[in-house]
């Protein structure tokens, strides 16, 4: 049984099959060479999906549609709530894809998640006509606001949103706590083209592949948030602890995905993967267990290994066991060569243990990418060779970086308050990606740091024959970094320098308090 009530702003109390939801899928980089399925809005989806919601999908992504069809789409199809979700790098369009809906369905309610507008919700809401922004975990705290639209409820009784009432008041809501990550229900992608979306080229080349090569690839969310919390990054789950699901649970949803896509390849989108060796070797365990058979990669820090004070012995064990495992290549931020910088950037790790890391893993055989960020105020041409330096040494070539300062970081409140950002709005309208200098707080001109960063790229291109020009030094396209053929110099297990273990205990069970 329903009943329809007749409110001021002509909602209605719907059942659920009759409320028109569509959910969009925004295009980050149009034109870009592989597409990559969209995992919190998908998670979204099958959230409302479990809860009985039927919904249509707007995919600008994999369909390359372009502005004009999104607005005659638009303009020619009537939905009650409008959903969608993004990078805060994506501002701009948001912002347009907003006001363009609202004018042409103004008694639609519009729903954005994701940092460009859970980063920044009453900025978001005073700029757009949007009129509930999600913040943080998006799962449960859009599907209730959703709900209470369809009961006529008041939003203020949602947790984790912030919303524009009918008197055009904006209000935050107390957050919501984080929910339980191993009851989130498997992702189902079959609300998008999967099959367009999952078979991707073998970028770095392992042993026996060739140049050409494909996986059949698929995203699995093992661990939502970080442990840490350094001053250039931000990421919805923030506030809430850090969490990993049981190996039980991973296995069961990458069963499913073998069983049903044939994928060969899972990719762990973590921000941080495995926070401890103990951590990651358990899930390896449970993978040879298994007897599942594919490769994966994963997010890690550099000091996987010796946060948890394992021997040179042990960390080797359990780099080959991860490469038993299926692993194929970690990915993680050395960000600077500067023990100065990475103190600023309250990275919480030491220089040195980077090189060993790169070795145990590469001992194993697995890939090593390492990531850099440049553009700290202190930033000088010695720390830029600093950094470089690091990479020579491991002979590694890095994913660079500039620091992109985005709202809810440190840096950004430091632009702000040293007045490099004046105006928010148009700030964040003019914010590109990490690869290009968007705000330069260094005492260096952009000339001066491209010019050492030319020097660093141009000496590691150089050592390892990559076959990169100055114009692809940062923008690198592919780097096959597994044909790379480096002489490994050998490190001295004996003088190896450790991190003391100060994180010995699960931090699934934890919450963490941070000063910063
Ligand atoms: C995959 C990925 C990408 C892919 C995106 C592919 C895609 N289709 O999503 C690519 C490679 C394109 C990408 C690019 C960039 N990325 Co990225 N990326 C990721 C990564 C590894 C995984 C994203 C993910 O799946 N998360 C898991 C899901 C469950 O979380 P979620 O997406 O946040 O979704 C939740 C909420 O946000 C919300 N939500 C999400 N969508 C929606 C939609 C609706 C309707 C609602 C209501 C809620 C909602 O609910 C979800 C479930 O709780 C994250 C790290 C991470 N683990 O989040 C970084 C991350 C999102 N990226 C980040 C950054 C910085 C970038 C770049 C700016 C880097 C760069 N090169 O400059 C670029 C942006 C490019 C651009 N043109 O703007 C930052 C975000 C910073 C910020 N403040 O937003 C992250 C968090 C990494 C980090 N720790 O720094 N990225
Ligand atoms: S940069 Fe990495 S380690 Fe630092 S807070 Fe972000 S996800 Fe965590």
């Amino acid at each position: 049984m329903f009943y329809i009530v007749v409110h001021k702003n002509r909602l209605m109390e719907r059942s659920k099959k009759d409320l028109k939801l569509l959910f969009v899928n925004p295009c980050l980089r149009p034109g870009g060479f592989t597409k990559l399925l969209p995992v919190g809005l998908g998670s979204v989806m099958t959230y409302f999906h479990k809860n009985g919601y039927k919904f249509t999908l707007l995919d600008t992504d994999i369909n390359e549609y372009d502005d004009q069809y999104v607005e005659n789409y638009i303009k020619n199809n009537h939905f009650d709530v409008v959903l969608a979700g993004s990078i805060v790098t994506h501002y701009k369009w948001m912002k347009w894809f907003v006001n363009m809906t609202k004018k042409h369905q103004p008694n639609s309610k519009i729903i954005i998640g994701n940092s460009v507008a859970g980063s920044i919700p009453e900025l978001f809401l005073q700029k757009t006509k949007c009129d509930v922004v999600v913040i943080g975990e998006g799962e449960i705290s859009a599907h209730e606001a959703v709900e209470a639209i369809r009961l006529g409820k008041d939003l203020r009784d949602v947790e984790g949103i912030a919303f524009r009432d009918s008197g055009g008041t904006i209000t935050e809501n107390p957050p919501r706590k984080a929910g339980n990550i191993n009851d989130f229900p498997f992702i189902n992608w079959d609300f998008f083209d999967v099959k367009r979306y999952m078979i991707k080229p073998m970028v770095n080349l392992d042993r026996g592949m060739k140049k050409g090569d494909t996986h059949r690839s698929l995203p699995v969310i093992t661990a939502r948030g970080c442990a840490f919390k350094c001053t250039f990054c931000h990421f919805v789950f923030w506030n809430d602890p850090y969490r990993n699901r049981t190996p039980k649970s991973i296995l069961a949803e990458i069963k499913h995905l073998i069983e049903k896509y044939n994928v060969d390849y899972i990719e762990f989108w973590d921000d941080l993967s495995f926070v401890s060796a103990n951590q990651v070797e358990k899930l390896c365990d449970a993978i040879i267990e298994s007897g599942l058979k594919f490769k994966w990669d994963a997010s890690i820090r550099v000091d996987l290994f010796s946060r948890s004070n394992l021997s040179f012995e042990d960390s080797l064990r359990v780099a080959k066991k991860m490469k038993q495992a299926g692993c194929y290549l970690c990915g993680f931020g050395l960000e600077s060569g500067s023990q100065e910088i990475l103190e600023m950037m309250n990275k919480k790790i030491d220089v040195d243990a980077f090189l060993i890391t790169v070795y145990i893993l590469q001992e194993a055989g697995i890939v090593a990418e390492v990531s850099l960020v440049f553009g700290y105020p202190v930033e000088t041409k010695e720390t830029i060779r600093q950094s470089f330096d690091m990479c020579l040494k491991a002979g590694l070539y890095p994913s660079i970086g500039f620091l992109l300062p985005l709202p809810y970081t440190v840096m950004y409140d430091y632009a702000k308050v040293n007045g490099f950002i004046t105006d928010e709005d148009s700030y964040l309208e003019s914010i590109t990606e990490r690869q290009d200098i968007c705000l330069n707080m260094t005492k260096m001109s952009d000339e001066e740091i491209m010019n050492e960063i030319k020097i660093g790229a141009g000496k590691l291109n150089k050592m390892l024959g990559l076959d990169l020009t100055e114009e692809t030094y940062i923008k690198t396209g592919i780097v096959q970094s597994g044909q790379i053929k480096i002489k490994r110099r050998f490190l001295d297990p004996e003088k190896l320098k450790r991190i003391k273990n100060d994180v010995s205990f699960n931090y699934a069970q934890t919450e963490f308090k941070f000063n910063c």
